[in-house]
């Protein structure tokens, strides 16, 4: 139940509470007066000698008072707070069995569509008058709309009920109730109304608060695209505290298919910011909304929305006064579903959530019955999955679902497979009123029931994967069924408590690989002591007073109080010479300096979009998602080498990509372009993608091209890039910034999708953790060295690849801010296991950085 409904009167809670307050107060002292006035504070024989009959006459008064008090209190809240009214205003439908749908009822103007308006009215007004608990307290009932299915009538009721009464109330008013009135004298029928209901409205869209002027009607016509807009869009922020609609509608038998092209609204931040909402009714009642959205969405992210029946109301709330273009939308009819679901009997194939992958529409059950050859049993693979509803607890699936062998699943899941023990399967699908999803999208295959997956290992979630990676350290099944039971090899790996198996390596590098911690057990120092990122042991009086103890400033990085200290190799230089003891303190949004210094020159590592998407079958980035990334194409040979803007004139990149080879002068800066805001790379005139010259190439001077030891470049453009949402730059981290080991980062380039493969034409992104830096030089050894860092995962599969160099690592930092922490640089192959990529530890370079570009 909402809190905020409007309160009629000067009554309500908070009323009724100061009511009391000053009533005791009174109370209180005029009891005191009697007790208090004759007895001076400071005179306490005084009081004592007054006996015993006095202070028993003060208690007498006080619990007298106090009595009082609580009559005066219940008498009060009583009348005050029980009968407080409260007005509501209810949406609803009703559905007249017996009435024929006229075009006019489509203008709300029409003389018929306001004769029906009328007969509703009057026996909404009958209806309510033979409910007790409605009405005594109907105010005024509105016909809004109308639509097709015999005739589907919207309408509001206003109420005003005592408090006392407003649950009971709601409940009524949300049975679904069917009234027959008789005929009247001139009409040829009774007037049947069925299916009566309603619920509660938010008061911000109470059809009272609308604004005429924002309030659409939309047909569609034919199967033609139907484009609508918030007022003003694209140029002009949509107003500020306005309530808009649109009602949309197709034929009878149609359903409607809408889509938000482009979606920029305030920020999401709670109850209280702009809304949009999507009904699949022509009310905006809360059991019906398909979805409630704000923030902004990439163009990429599916915002495709179908009714169950032919019309869905759009509509807006804004709360703020924050200026954001709003949003484009299309939409168009087309002809109901006949049915959803299937029979298969093939040994393979593939089905999906009607619409997949647009939003499901509501109230549909859909099954598939599936038959493999019978000697084979059946398998289930569902490769994207989206089910999820606000509100519902994990595990319990009450609204949408997918049930399989009595199971049901629903929320978003990774790909999963699930596996029948004979030929057939049944799979069901069921989406209630409320709420959709982008659904699934699923394949079967046949299996031998006695070796379902040949040669390979068989998770016990049914997944098939290589032998040699059981009992390797790494959950390669998503349950981890290939580590447990597992004998560990004494050679290599170290038994966890929880009997995991895992590298010795991993032990006490200060992440908990085993889970239970069991590897960083006795790696601590003894009591009353502090262990550095080093492993070295310090006692606790030494953490955070100043002095760079560790000898890698672990001891001074998380104080919670910042304060200046002695200046060292890992503290933060304040541009006053002055050092702060806090880690990572640059454009964290909190003035850590005294100067100010480290809140400046921040305009970086922001993009645009607030909401970003979830990966949907794959690893494309959503445009502007990386802004910062750049494409470097050579004449005659395309894509290169990635880097990343730091400035309107100043890219960053990897020295390796401008080094000249078999004759071709990779070092001349007249051979590349830079495309900026690039996306896909067969789109390079997209809007918004820039290209630029370069004017010069500054490999840096230690940069060895055998070791690829200080692999770092700087490319100045020739002409300034504009910023816009999709070309930002990236935030540099200072010498002393740190990424710990375990720390998930991103990369992101258009290199090769496998060792071996060929480049990507969607920009890919992948998340990777920081390696620990002793674990780094055992896996590569003699091959590291300060200025690389290792990044991915030791179980491969996720990986910088040939293309990817010169490309950024990003880092969410505090705020939300993306700070680079590395340049793609090399790696033993692409995505090998215990073979993590290697990248140019930008932090190092920051000062030369400086010193060739003044930034
Ligand atoms: C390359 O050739 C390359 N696996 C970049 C990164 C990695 C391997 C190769 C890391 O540009």
């Amino acid at each position: 139940m909402k809190t905020n409904r409007a309160r009629k009167g000067g009554g309500g809670p908070k009323d009724f509470g100061a009511g009391l307050k000053y009533s005791s107060q009174h109370q209180n002292m005029n009891g005191l007066e009697e007790g208090v006035e004759f007895l001076p504070a400071n005179n306490t024989k005084k009081v004592e000698k007054r006996g015993p009959k006095c202070w028993v006459v003060l208690v007498a008064v006080v619990i007298g008072v106090s009595l009082l008090s609580l009559l005066a209190g219940f008498l009060v809240w009583h009348f005050q707070y029980r009968n407080v009214q409260v007005q509501m205003i209810f949406n609803g439908y009703l559905r007249l069995t017996n009435e024929k749908f006229l075009d006019a009822y489509e203008n709300s103007n029409s003389t018929e569509f306001v004769n029906l308006a009328t007969k509703v009215k009057e026996a909404l007004k009958l209806l309510y008058s033979g409910i007790p608990i409605l009405g005594p307290y109907h105010k005024e009932s509105a016909v809004t709309a109308f639509s097709e299915g015999s005739v589907i009538a919207y309408y509001w009721s206003e109420f005003s009920f005592p408090k006392r009464l407003v649950e009971e109330a709601e409940w009524s008013l949300a049975q679904e109730r069917a009234v027959t009135l008789p005929p009247r004298a001139r009409a040829h029928h009774s007037f049947v109304m069925a299916s009566v209901v309603a619920f509660p409205t938010d008061p911000r869209m109470a059809q009272t608060t609308l604004d005429n002027s924002c309030s659409f009607a939309l047909h569609a016509r034919g199967s033609e695209l139907t484009r609508f807009t918030t007022p003003g869009f694209p140029d002009s922020p949509y107003p500020a505290r306005a309530r808009c609609q649109w009602a949309l509608r197709g034929d009878a038998g149609a359903v409607l298919s809408l889509t938000f092209r482009s979606f920029h609204v305030a920020p999401c931040d709670g109850y209280g910011s702009d809304l949009v909402a999507v009904y699949n009714t022509l009310s905006p009642m809360e059991p019906h909304v398909l979805v409630q959205l704000c923030g902004t969405y990439p163009p990429s992210y599916n915002l495709t929305f179908l009714s169950s029946q032919n019309v869905l109301l759009v509509t807006l709330i804004t709360t703020t006064d924050r200026r954001h273009p709003g949003f484009e939308a299309t939409f168009f009819q087309l002809p109901k579903m006949s049915s959803c679901g299937g029979y298969f009997r093939q040994a393979q194939g593939t089905f999906s959530s009607p619409y997949h992958p647009g939003h499901y529409p509501p109230n549909i059950n859909c099954t598939w019955n599936i038959e493999v050859p019978d000697n084979r049993n059946v398998k289930v693979r569902f490769k994207s999955f989206y089910l999820a509803e606000p509100d519902v607890a994990l595990g319990t699936c009450t609204k949408d679902y997918v049930e399989i062998q009595g199971a049901r699943y629903c929320g978003q899941r990774p790909q999963f497979v699930v596996t029948s023990n004979s030929s057939r399967v049944t799979v069901h699908f069921h989406s209630d009123q409320s709420y959709t999803d982008m659904g699934f999208l699923a394949e079967f295959l046949s299996y031998d029931s006695s070796d379902p997956c040949p040669g390979m290992f068989t998770c016990k979630t049914g997944r098939c994967i290589r032998k040699g990676l059981r009992c390797d350290g790494w959950a390669d099944c998503t349950d981890h069924s290939d580590e447990l039971n597992c004998e560990c090899n004494p050679a290599h790996q170290f038994t966890c408590k929880n009997k995991f198996c895992k590298p010795f390596f991993w032990v006490c590098d200060g992440v908990n690989d085993c889970g239970d911690s069991s590897d960083e057990l006795g790696c601590s120092c003894p009591a009353q002591n502090f262990r550095c990122g080093n492993g070295k042991c310090l006692p606790k009086s030494q953490q955070c007073d100043g002095q760079d103890n560790c000898g890698d400033g672990s001891d001074e990085a998380t104080c919670s109080k910042v304060s200046t200290v002695t200046c060292t190799k890992h503290t933060y230089r304040c541009h006053s010479g002055l050092c702060v003891n806090k880690a990572n303190p640059e454009c964290d949004g909190k003035q850590d300096c005294a100067d100010g210094s480290d809140e400046k020159d921040c305009d970086c590592g922001l993009r645009s979009f607030s909401k970003q998407s979830r990966v949907v079958g794959g690893q494309d980035a959503d445009v502007g998602e990386w802004p910062w990334q750049v494409s470097l194409h050579v004449q005659g040979q395309g894509h290169v080498c990635g880097a990343s803007l730091i400035s309107p004139t100043w890219l960053v990149s990897a020295a390796h990509c401008y080094v000249d080879d078999r004759g071709f002068r990779y070092s001349d800066p007249t051979l590349w372009t830079a495309y900026l805001g690039l996306l896909d790379q067969s789109k390079r005139s997209a809007p918004g993608v820039q290209e630029h010259r370069l004017k010069r190439i500054i490999r840096h001077p230690s940069f060895n091209d055998f070791t690829y030891d200080y692999d770092i470049a700087l490319l100045e453009l020739e002409q300034r890039a504009e910023y816009s949402s999709v070309v930002r730059p990236v935030c540099l981290p200072d010498t002393t910034h740190v990424f710990p080991a375990g720390k998930a980062i991103w990369v992101t380039g258009w290199g090769h999708t496998k060792e071996g493969g060929t480049g990507a034409l969607i920009l890919q992104k992948g998340e990777i953790r920081v390696i620990n830096q002793t674990t780094c030089e055992s896996l590569l050894p003699q091959q590291v060295t300060t200025r690389m860092m290792c990044v991915g995962y030791l179980s491969g599969g996720v990986d910088a690849c040939q293309g990817d160099s010169g490309g950024p690592l990003s880092s969410v930092e505090a705020d939300g801010r993306i700070f680079q922490a590395g340049v793609v640089s090399w790696g033993e192959g692409c995505a090998r296991r215990d073979k993590p990529g290697v990248y140019t530890r930008l932090s190092v370079f920051r000062d030369w950085i400086k010193e060739h570009t003044g930034l």
